[in-house]
């Protein structure tokens, strides 16, 4: 057991005694070993007491309970209260805002142990008169049980990616495996995944000889729990609780697997019925006659597709969104690529929140292999922490002429800023100061909870300003974190492509904001898109990819996104400077 989560089974314990009603001397000193170990670079599994000792915050006891998780991969006392509270408790304290004193409130009051219980509680109103429980903290209770709900299960496309390859990775470090490909969700790009899909092939996966390569997959280093080990199938979970599907396929039906656990679901069930309709069956093996069962497709998804007299098409459009039709009449359009974008304009300095320097961000973003970017560093703001102000956004502009100048055309700086959209619509920086730069993105970041039709209407009065060049991120949406605020899309939409305002896809993996569905929207609505990265550091330039992979799942061209002009027709296509 690593250190990790030997801290985690300490900090467990504390809240449990809480709960409790233990001792708040004990319930201190287990968190405070829990911190101990979390931070310490002393390998806790392996090391003696001594050494053990030597670590702030581990005395004898908790040196001794260390050492018996070492050995057993457990904590008595843990175990013991988990057995009197149920394992629920533990699922309920990481709801936001619950900590263990509202643990012990509830299982007081009505022996509520777990999320399904408090939902239960409060659907049927029985919360409702148990002491300290007013409107106000059960309305709070049931917004973490919604939240908790949609989010519970999903992991953000990034953490899924560098899953994928790490696991693709050492797969390929065994002989008989010659490839491995994600399927399911991640291969359609979608912003989060349930659990990840991957399929490998080569000789090793050939049916009746997939021991040893099954052995492999299951001898993956990252695995937390085994959920099942069969003959061509492994299935585990890593560390974080992400799922993973492991299969083994024959090289003649890899591709009836690929095109099967690509899905979607629904595009599957579509694909079926036009099979049925032409005389084949399809399922994850192959495309085969219905009345003599002869394959007649089923190494790649290219054949099988090319059967049906379908177009094959990029898995990001496999939603049964007509795609299916599309294809059928060899309609489907060319979509945008990450390679298409040529030049990424919103992104972070030293001067605000970023870590990189204009300098730096420019010799990176070349090495990305754009022709321009834009620097927006943050406005003045109460909840940002050196904006720039007036005065300092002038002298920035110096700046960034003076490394356009240095890059000598090899790649262009454009100035810009990322304004504060104040709480009615007016911007944190004078006119005259926006007038005077290349980029001005807008964007709200704070007072998220304000009503649709107060956020809709600073956001249109936001865009009315003529110095406004694009909407950023304009949802405020962290995934899994922040729900999307509410706001009146198609009316920002409707106005921002009167005005000539681009809106933004926000490419960060914990933003991409515009959702696919969104962007759709605006682009019906005739807006522009611009994709940007976001960027606080260079190293987050290369995250792009991510933002792509959503627009091309709202089927955008590359007419469609302004940055994948080239500088002079990008600059043309923004609004107009006033
Ligand atoms: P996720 O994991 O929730 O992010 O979404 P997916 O799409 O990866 O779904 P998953 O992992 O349950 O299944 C992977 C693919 O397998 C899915 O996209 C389509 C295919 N599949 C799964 N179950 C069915 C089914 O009942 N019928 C059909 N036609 N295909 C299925
Ligand atoms: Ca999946
Ligand atoms: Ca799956
Ligand atoms: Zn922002």
């Amino acid at each position: 057991m690593d250190n990790k989560a030997m801290a985690r089974l300490l900090a467990e314990t504390a809240d449990l005694i809480e709960i409790d009603g233990g001792d708040s001397f004990r319930v201190r000193s287990y968190r405070r070993a829990a911190e101990a170990a979390e931070q310490t670079t002393v390998n806790l599994s392996s090391a003696d007491t001594e050494q053990l000792l030597e670590i702030d915050g581990i005395g004898k006891s908790m040196a001794a309970k260390l050492q018996a998780i070492a050995s057993t991969g457990k904590l008595e006392q843990r175990d013991e209260l988990l057995a009197k509270y149920g394992v629920g408790v533990l699922e309920l304290l990481r709801l936001p805002g619950m900590g263990p004193k509202t643990v012990a409130l509830l299982w007081a009051a009505a022996q509520i142990g777990s999320i399904e219980l408090l939902a239960e509680a409060i659907e049927s109103g029985r919360l409702k008169g148990l002491p300290r429980m007013g409107a106000k903290q059960i309305e709070k209770l049931r917004k973490g049980v919604e939240d908790h709900r949609r989010s519970s299960g999903r992991f953000r496309i990034d953490t899924a990616d560098e899953e994928a390859r790490r696991i693709a990775a050492y797969l390929m470090q065994f002989k008989g495996i010659a490839k491995v490909t994600p399927a399911g969700s991640l291969r359609r790009g979608r912003e989060t995944v349930g659990d990840l899909d991957l399929l490998a092939t080569g000789p090793a996966c050939e049916p009746e000889r997939t021991g040893p390569a099954v052995e492999h997959v299951a001898a993956y280093p990252g695995i937390y729990n085994m959920i099942a080990k069969g003959e061509n199938k492994v299935s585990f979970n890593l560390e974080q609780g992400l799922q993973v599907d492991v299969r083994l396929l024959p090289t003649a039906s890899y591709g009836a697997a690929l095109q099967y656990f690509t899905g979607s679901k629904g595009h599957n069930v579509t694909l079926r019925q036009r099979a049925l309709k032409m005389g084949y069956t399809l399922n994850e093996w192959a495309l085969a006659r219905l009345d003599n069962g002869e394959t007649v497709a089923a190494a790649t998804e290219e054949e099988i597709y090319a059967v049906l007299g379908v177009d094959w098409m990029p898995p990001e459009m496999r939603e049964n969104l007509g795609e299916i039709e599309l294809a059928a009449a060899h309609k489907l359009p060319g979509i945008v690529a990450l390679e298409d974008i040529c030049g990424d304009v919103h992104m972070h300095t030293t001067d605000s929140d970023g870590h990189d320097s204009i300098r730096e961000m420019a010799d990176a973003a070349l090495g990305c292999g754009y022709k321009y970017i834009a620097i927006t560093d943050h406005s003045k703001f109460l909840g940002v922490t050196n904006g720039l102000d007036e005065k300092r956004a002038l002298e920035q502009i110096k700046q960034v002429q003076a490394v356009d100048r240095a890059m000598e055309g090899r790649i262009r700086v454009f100035t810009g800023i990322e304004v504060d959209v104040l709480a009615d619509g007016a911007l944190a920086l004078d006119d005259e100061v926006l007038a005077q730069l290349d980029v001005v993105i807008a964007s709200v970041h704070s007072r998220f909870e304000q009503s649709r039709e107060e956020m809709t209407a600073r956001t249109l009065r936001a865009i009315e300003n003529p110095y406004v060049r694009i909407l950023g991120h304009p949802t405020g949406r962290l995934l899994l974190r922040r729900e999307p605020f509410a706001i009146d899309m198609a009316a920002v939409a409707k106005r921002a492509a009167e005005l000539g305002v681009a809106m933004e896809h926000n490419a960060s993996p914990e933003r991409l904001d515009l959702n696919d569905r969104d962007l759709r929207l605006a682009k019906e609505l005739g807006c522009s898109i611009v994709m940007s990265s976001d960027s606080h550091s260079t190293r987050s330039l290369g995250r792009m990819g991510y933002g792509a992979r959503q627009l091309r799942r709202a089927w955008l061209t590359p007419g469609d996104v302004l940055n994948t002009r080239n500088a002079k027709d990008f600059l043309a296509g923004l609004r107009p400077r006033a």
